[in-house]
Formats: structure tokens, C-alpha cells, sequence
């Protein structure tokens, strides 16, 4: 089989979303990276707020150092995280957010992945800055998204007006839906995790699987129906928490 595809891809490039497949990313470390490489799929390259990367580790591979808050959620092997005072071994489903500044060191004994997302912090006036939080999603009880069981959704963040964003995990039922189409101020970067179906973004429908990476702009139309016979599973950030005028773009 050729390996090029004749220039095919799931992959589209929209003024208000983007879907990056697999088969198109391109790996390239970090300024501080060893051993390890990122394939950058939303930055303010893109028209985004934040930056979303997977960082690919090789034993002994470790991140470099964030920029704004930061937020580490593993999705293969294990990672290791250290700063003053805390030391944690994050395994699948574990996860990490950083406030800005946080000496630390987030290092692989063997191969592993993980999604980060970093994000130029918003103070909000009278309100102190987050602190250092390692949870495991599993420890994280689900709630059904506007009454529908089959569609649970775990908030990774606490409800706390201090966290500029929220990154919650969305599991849905095969054949489950988002009730509406949702426009939005805010913007997502949003990573499959488990399983398929098919998600709208603008004026267009496509087919989505493990693996695949979504951002969508302010107010691009998006809906989403799981199928096949596995629950369909993403990882799911959002800009959260401040006013609109606040937000600096
Ligand atoms: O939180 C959300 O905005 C979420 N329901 N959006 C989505 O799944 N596309
Ligand atoms: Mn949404």
C-alpha cells in the first residue's frame, strides 16, 4: 500500500475548527524537552487562546518548562511529577494542573504520552491563584449531561472561579448525542480518547476515532452522536470563568 495516500486525509483546516488526524502530525520538541517530542495542535498559530500538544516521552524523557498555567493529563505508560514539597506518579487518567511559575519536573521512566495544555493565566481581581492539584480521572464521579445517563461528563477541575478553564472528560453510550448544536463563546481543543461517531463543526459532518484532535474557534457550531458499539470518550478544554472583555485575544 502506498503510504502517501495520494494526497488524502480526514484531516480539515477550517477559519473556525480545525480536525488533525493522526496521520498528520508532525513531532518536533520544545525548547527543554528530552527525550521526548510534541506535535503542537492548537497554539495562537491557529487563532487559538491556549496551546494543546501530545508530548511523546522515551525512557527517561522529560518536559521542559510551561508557559502560563499548565495542565498534564496522561494517556499512555506513566509520568512522573515533581516540585517542592509534592512528588506523584500520574498513570493513565492521571493529571496535573500547574499555576504559572511552579518550579517542577514531569519526567518517564519508559515510553509514554500525555496531553498538555498551557494557557496564559487571567487574574481575577480579589481572587487568589490556583494551586498545585494531582488528581486520577477515575476518581472523579461522572454527572449526566442535561439529565441524559448516557452521556456522563467528570469536570477534572473544581469549580472554583480561580481556574480560567475547565477540562472535563465527556463519555457517551453508543448512539448518545449532545441534546443541542452549541455555539459558544468559548473555544475547545478536544481529544478522542475512546471510541467514534461523528462530530459537526460549522456547516460540516465528519467521521472522528480514537486518537483524533478538534479545536473549535468561539462560536463554531458543534454537535456530536457516539457510534459503533463502545462508548466514545474525549478529553475536553474550555476557556471558563472570566468575562469576555477580561479575555485578550
Ligand atoms: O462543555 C461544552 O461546551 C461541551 N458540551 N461541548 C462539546 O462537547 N462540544
Ligand atoms: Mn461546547
Amino acid at each position: 500500500m502506498s503510504m502517501h495516500r495520494l494526497g488524502e486525509t480526514r484531516s480539515r483546516r477550517a477559519l473556525d475548527h480545525l480536525l488533525q488526524t493522526p496521520d498528520t502530525f508532525v513531532w518536533s520538541p520544545l525548547p527543554g524537552m528530552v527525550n521526548a517530542t510534541a506535535c503542537v495542535h492548537a497554539a495562537p498559530a491557529l487563532g487559538a487562546n491556549f496551546t494543546q500538544y501530545t508530548a511523546s516521552f522515551e525512557a527517561g524523557g522529560s518536559l521542559g518548562p510551561h508557559v502560563g498555567s499548565r495542565f498534564v493529563f496522561v494517556t499512555e505508560g506513566s509520568l512522573h511529577f515533581a516540585s517542592e514539597g509534592h512528588s506523584a506518579t500520574l498513570g493513565i487518567g492521571g493529571y496535573c494542573y500547574l499555576p504559572p511559575g511552579l518550579t517542577h519536573t514531569i519526567t518517564a521512566d519508559a515510553a509514554a504520552r500525555a496531553q498538555v495544555i498551557e494557557k496564559s493565566y487571567v487574574p481575577l481581581d480579589g481572587v487568589a491563584a490556583p494551586q498545585l492539584l494531582l488528581a486520577s480521572e477515575g476518581s472523579i464521579p461522572g454527572a449526566p449531561l442535561n439529565g441524559d445517563d448516557a452521556l456522563q461528563v467528570r469536570a477534572l477541575l473544581p469549580p472554583d472561579v480561580a481556574f480560567d478553564f475547565a477540562v472535563n472528560t465527556m463519555e457517551y453510550q453508543p448512539g448518545a448525542s449532545l441534546s443541542l448544536v452549541e455555539i459558544h463563546v468559548m473555544e475547545h481543543g478536544l481529544t478522542m480518547l475512546e471510541g467514534e461517531g461523528i462530530y459537526r463543526l460549522g456547516e460540516s459532518w465528519y467521521p472522528v476515532t480514537k486518537g483524533d484532535f478538534i479545536w473549535m474557534g468561539p462560536y463554531c457550531p458543534q454537535w456530536f452522536g457516539a457510534l459503533g458499539k463502545q462508548p466514545a470518550k474525549y478529553l475536553i478544554y474550555k476557556d471558563w470563568n472570566r468575562h469576555p472583555m477580561a479575555v485578550k485575544r
